[in-house]
């Protein structure tokens, strides 16, 4: 199928287009981009005085040439009011990404609000109340002063642990740190909001307690250390499709063998092996494939472990390397507690891994002599050690993060250069905020909701209808306690803004919730909300968020945003305000009072407020002088402003002195306990599936842009399923037929690719998706500090239909390539 099937030339961007600096507002890696825009009559010419790259386009350009744009990089959006042409380029300057985009990242442009163009026309651009039986839109004033009403009615009523929040802690769109301070400030220093949950899992707390609390912050290296390093570890990150440039411009240099400038530079003296890489991921991913082509099949391990049993493999890794000797004595002398303890405790045979792991006694070896044997010469093996979802929403969080720790610290790779034990991440990150009121377990807010607790429930940024746990008997749920208000508010004569207030609190009563969706898109959640509040997003305001190692830049505003959509920082002061005011009729002053501080005109004042005067090293960092930092900005913490430069820290923990109270990291005992979260192990053995779930390249999320995009939609028009070819002759499947995915958690469906490396029994569908939420059939099952297990789900597949009309044409080509 051809795209863009509309567009046969494009304009040529003028010497003279205004520039913003950009970083891409989707996944963590944040890959620079420059925004250029111009007058809507104007274009520029092809000679070098003509066009902004300085050159002669009459002339063929080089192979690699920067000096391009493709169709999905433009549109016409509005600036000021009025339009004008926009293109949203990768930055070759900026060291993340060195020019290059991604699938996602290179349509940011397109997928920009244009009336012009019609693209994304299905953002929200009005505050819209639930009115005569459905959304209508309104003012600020009036959405605000009926939220407000309800909320603090609420509070009144049941105290704040009545107002339940689900809202977003990274950086990127839907986050940053403008945004994250206005939320916090705004429930955790106006109020003390215990019942809030962060938008990928049910409760507050953290996707990486363990490494913390061992004093090692998760992103402690930088990307540089991945073309250092000797050895890769990567756990259950598929780095191709979700963390793409930094796999692209960072990793495969280093298994190409063309990093060896940097390490002959850097780090003189000792020997510097063929890179390799160990994949530890129950599914052979196209990043394996990839590897296996960039750097020879020899240097790429790839150990298919049984779903949710890593913990019992890195407690093997650390029993020989232990038992070998490999490991860095004076670092763990000088830099660490507990080390003989937690070898002691965590005892465990290559043979007894290998049974549990379903891995060969000699893989297991191998792997361990990959990471730590020394070099020739004696040098210490510099070993980079990367996870991301398989570890975090696996079994036994807590423990496996842990394990995985204590084999970094061991051999000395932490704070050290081709080193690191770090997240790779999802989104770029973006917290500041006043400390959390609650305990630890914090509380799980999904079931408290199931439960029928809570008056009224605030939603930032997240559809739980397409990415919770449980998800399907949430909805159903969520449903009735919601339409039990609006049924109330239905009854009420528009109007009367107190007898409608009334008739809410009356329904809150009898078990209803009255729901708020801040968010850009009508989403699934909200459709069974009651106040639609219009958020502004990355581009359309400043926005400022740090990458995975740790890189904090300015998003220049380079558009208006949709109608009266605002920045989510300043949703949230006016909230502020309008609940100081409803306090203060209700003849409560002391409570008004609480919600002071949020005059706030534009986000930079949020920033001001929020990560100038409470960050790490934020005194130093001013919007003025990250714009001129440009897209490579700064590594957080900032230490100081020289010479016009913000001076910032490349890696964490190279002095040896961690986040402990001592100052030492903490050996951790991990020992193996089977498949933990409560359930998970019944489900494994009742159901014929393992329906492993995740991410997919083109995609973002759960599709709330790619939803509305012809080129992601005739692609994936139903989410995919991978299943390998004999699982689907038993079944009596063809490629493209529509299946159920059921268990007594919920059902789902999804569309079949046939994938031959794809081990028997073992699904992959993509999660999140609009046409099939693989969250529906995922447990309520958590661990001790409420982390879920999406990714060991058990379910039985049948067939519900052959190719519907909006798969055929599809190609179920191998993902795989070969040179
Ligand atoms: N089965 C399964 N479930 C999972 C996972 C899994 O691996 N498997 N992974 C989990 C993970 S890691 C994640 S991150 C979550 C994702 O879960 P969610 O955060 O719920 O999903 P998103 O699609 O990222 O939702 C973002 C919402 O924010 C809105 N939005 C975007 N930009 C803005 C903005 O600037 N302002 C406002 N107000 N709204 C905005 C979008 O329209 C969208 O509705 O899913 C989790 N769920
Ligand atoms: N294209 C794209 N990129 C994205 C996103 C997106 O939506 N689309 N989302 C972003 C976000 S928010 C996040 S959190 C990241 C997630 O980034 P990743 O963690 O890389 O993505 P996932 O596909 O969720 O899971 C990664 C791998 O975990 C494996 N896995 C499953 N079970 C196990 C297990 O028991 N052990 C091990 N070791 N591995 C297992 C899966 O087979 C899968 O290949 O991606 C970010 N980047
Ligand atoms: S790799 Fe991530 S940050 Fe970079 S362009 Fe792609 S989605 Fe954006
Ligand atoms: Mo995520």
């Amino acid at each position: 199928m051809t795209f863009k099937r509309h567009v046969d030339r494009l304009p040529i961007i003028p010497a003279d287009a205004r520039k913003h600096n950009v970083t891409c507002q989707f996944c963590i890696v944040g890959c620079g981009y420059t925004a250029y825009s111009w007058a809507i009559n104007e274009q520029g010419g092809t000679s070098p005085s003509d066009n902004t790259f300085g050159v002669d386009l009459s002339k063929q350009q080089a192979a690699m040439t920067p000096n391009w744009y493709s169709p999905s990089m433009y549109n016409i959006v509005k600036q000021d009011g009025k339009d004008v042409h926009i293109v949203i380029k990768p930055d070759p300057g900026c060291v993340v990404n060195s020019g290059l985009g991604s699938i996602r990242g290179a349509r940011m442009a397109e997928e920009s609000f244009s009336e012009a163009r019609s693209t994304q026309q299905q953002r929200l651009t009005e505050p819209m109340v639930w009115r005569y039986g459905q959304m209508q839109p309104t003012s600020w004033d009036d959405a605000l002063d009926l939220v407000a009403r309800v909320t603090a009615a609420v509070i009144d009523a049941q105290g704040e642990d009545g107002l339940f929040v689900s809202a977003f802690d990274h950086g990127g769109a839907g986050g940053g740190y403008e945004n994250t301070w206005g939320t916090g400030k705004l429930y955790f220093g106006a109020m003390k909001i215990k019942n809030i949950r962060i938008h990928n899992r049910p409760a507050y707390n953290s996707e990486v307690h363990a490494t913390r609390d061992m004093g090692v912050g998760e992103l402690n290296n930088c990307y540089e250390d991945a073309e250092l390093a000797d050895t890769i570890v990567a756990v259950g990150t598929n780095a191709l499709e979700t963390q793409t440039n930094y796999f692209l411009n960072h990793w495969v240099p280093n298994l190409r063998g063309t990093s060896m400038d940097k390490k002959n530079a850097q780090l003189p003296g000792e020997a510097h092996p063929p890179a390799r890489i160990i994949f530890v991921d129950p599914r052979r991913t196209v990043t394996v494939n990839a590897c296996e082509v960039e750097a020879g099949k020899d240097k790429v391990l790839h150990l298919p472990i049984n779903s949710g049993t890593d913990l019992a493999l890195f407690n093997a890794w650390l029993t020989y390397i232990a038992e070998k000797g490999w490991v860095d004595k004076g670092f763990i002398a000088a830099s660490t507690n507990d080390f003989d303890k937690t070898v002691a405790a965590n005892k465990t045979s290559l043979e007894d891994a290998a049974k549990i792991t379903g891995l060969s006694v000699d893989d297991i070896r191998k792997a361990a002599e990959w990471i730590a044997q020394p070099k020739d010469g004696g040098a210490r093996a510099r070993t980079m050690f990367a996870y991301e979802k398989g570890l975090i929403w696996g079994n036994d969080n807590y423990r496996t993060n842990g394990a995985l720790v204590n084999v970094a610290l061991a051999t000395g790779n932490v704070g050290r250069p081709g080193g690191g034990c770090v997240r790779m991440g999802g989104h770029q990150e973006g917290y500041v905020r006043p400390d959390y009121p609650g305990g630890k377990p914090a509380p799980y807010v999904d079931k408290l909701l199931l439960d029928g607790k809570g008056g009224v429930h605030h939603i930032w940024a997240c559809d739980h209808y397409k990415t919770t746990l449980n998800a399907d008997k949430f909805k159903q749920t969520y449903k009735k306690r919601t339409d039990l208000v609006k049924d109330a508010m239905s009854a009420v004569p528009y109007g009367d803004q107190k007898a409608m207030v009334a008739a809410i609190l009356a329904a809150i009563g009898k078990g209803g919730l009255f729901a708020v969706d801040v968010d850009i898109v009508p989403t699934k959640i909200g459709q069974d909300c009651h106040v639609w509040l219009p958020g502004a997003t990355s581009g359309e305001m400043n926005l400022t968020s740090m990458n995975g190692e740790r890189r904090l830049r300015l998003t220049e505003r380079y558009m208006d945003p949709p109608g009266q959509s605002m920045p989510d920082c300043l949703i949230a002061a006016r909230l502020a305000n309008n609940l100081e005011r409803v306090f203060r009729e209700m003849g409560k002053p002391a409570i008004a009072d609480k919600f002071k501080g949020f005059d706030w005109k534009t986000e930079e004042d949020a920033f001001m407020d929020g990560y100038h005067a409470n960050a790490k090293g934020g005194e130093f960092v001013t919007y003025e002088r990250l714009r001129a930092m440009g897209t490579n900005g700064v590594q957080e913490p900032a230490t100081g402003y020289e010479n016009g430069k913000l001076v910032g820290t490349k890696r964490l923990f190279a002095d040896g002195k961690f986040g402990t109270k001592d100052g030492k990291a903490t050996f951790m005992a991990t020992q193996w306990r089977g498949l933990e979260a409560p359930g998970k192990e019944e489900e494994s053995k009742k159901f014929a599936f393992l329906i492993n779930n995740g991410r997919g390249n083109h995609v973002w999320q759960s599709a709330y842009l790619d939803q509305k995009s012809e080129f992601v939609m005739n692609r994936w028009p139903y989410p995919f399923i991978q299943m390998n070819p004999d699982d689907m002759k038993e079944l009596g499947l063809s490629e493209g037929d529509l299946v159920e995915v059921h268990n007594d958690n919920g059902a789902t469906q999804a569309m079949v690719y046939p994938t031959p490396t794809a081990r028997r029994k073992q699904a992959f569908m993509l999660f999140a998706n609009p046409m099939g939420v693989q969250g529906n059939v995922v447990s309520p099952g958590v661990n001790e500090l409420i982390i879920p297990n999406y990714k060991q789900t058990w379910a039985d597949i049948r067939k519900i239909a052959s190719v519907p009309g909006a798969a055929r044409g599809t190609s179920f080509k191998s993902w795989e390539y070969k040179i």
